[in-house]
């Protein structure tokens, strides 16, 4: 048996913390198989879709500490948006995953960041690039015909992570790899509480720094850098205010930028769109005060 960071507990101990954790990430890239995993080590490789939401739960003592996880795995095809979300409440976590064989699902994270966040608010993440075995493994990718290769890096995944502060870790369930890591990494995050504090604290001063990095980079080549910029506004200015009308249009930015070519004239739209995003946030500023001082 594999060493394992934490001691399993018997399903009728009580514990010390109750911990609530979401699962989120678009469908089959694996959200049910990292929770059967880790709550009943095993591993299927038929794809059986979570209709709503499934349940696991695992109790263990960590670093002198008991826990139960109750962990809700979310469906994520896009045909049981409807109820969704009202899976959230009180969650005190959130596992992000994506499919490191399927770049659009990589793509999704901002919305399902800035979907749980609209509901929860700021929580602790881990980030997680799941079916590490695939890529190389010589099976065949029936979407494509050819055998699986790995569409996202592990820097690109990571600085994903960074720009909303989470943890981030490549896995396999079905290789058991880095299973144990990605949920006591969570714990360790959930337990540090500093979070959220944090990012409000700094929140202003990111969006200026988020801007003057955007405004250096536009004009040059390198779409990637671009691209992280991006969703660190994004992020930053989410922080501040998750109603903020520019989200929509920098949303459609990310979205678009991996998918055509960075030619002049896309890097002039991009200046100008960052213009109008500027002179919205800085109006917002204003009316921030100005509400402030009716008070
Ligand atoms: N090779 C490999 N396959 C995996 C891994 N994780 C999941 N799979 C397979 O991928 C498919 C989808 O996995 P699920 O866990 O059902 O995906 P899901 O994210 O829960 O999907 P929804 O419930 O629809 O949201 C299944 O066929 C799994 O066997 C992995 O780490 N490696
Ligand atoms: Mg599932």
């Amino acid at each position: 048996m594999a060493w394992q960071p934490y001691e399993i507990l018997d399903k009728t101990e009580n514990t010390e913390n109750i911990y609530k954790i979401i699962v989120l990430g678009d469908g089959f890239v694996g959200k049910t198989a990292i929770t059967v995993r880790f709550c009943e080590n095993q591993f299927k490789d038929e794809y059986i879709m979570t209709i709503g939401v499934n349940f696991g739960t695992k109790k263990f003592r960590y670093k002198g500490t008991s826990y139960t996880l109750q962990i809700w795995d979310i469906a994520g095809q896009e045909r049981f948006g409807a109820f969704r979300t009202s899976y959230y409440s009180a969650a005190v976590g959130v596992i992000l995953v994506y499919d490191v064989t399927n770049k659009l699902t990589f793509l999704d994270l901002p919305n399902w960041t800035c979907e749980f966040q609209q509901l929860i608010g700021t929580k602790p993440v881990v980030v997680v690039g799941n079916k590490l075995d695939l890529p190389d493994s010589g099976q065949v990718d029936s979407r494509t015909g050819r055998p699986y290769e790995k569409q996202v890096g592990f820097k690109e995944g990571k600085c994903f992570a960074d720009s909303i502060n989470a943890t981030f870790l490549e896995t396999s369930a079905k290789g058991n790899y880095n299973i144990d890591n990605m949920f006591t990494a969570l714990v360790d995050s959930v337990d540090e509480k500093l979070f959220s504090n944090m990012l409000n604290v700094n929140s202003f001063n990111s969006i200026d720094l988020g801007f003057n990095k955007l405004y250096s980079l536009v004009s040059g080549n390198d779409v990637s850098k671009i691209y992280d910029s991006l969703m660190m506004l994004k992020h930053s200015i989410f922080q501040q205010n998750p109603y903020s009308v520019v989200l929509g249009n920098i949303n459609e930015w990310i979205n678009y930028l991996p998918k055509a070519p960075y030619t002049s004239e896309v890097s002039s739209l991009l200046l100008k769109s960052m213009d109008v995003w500027q002179q919205y946030y800085e109006q917002s500023l204003k009316e921030g005060e100005a509400v402030s001082s009716r008070i």
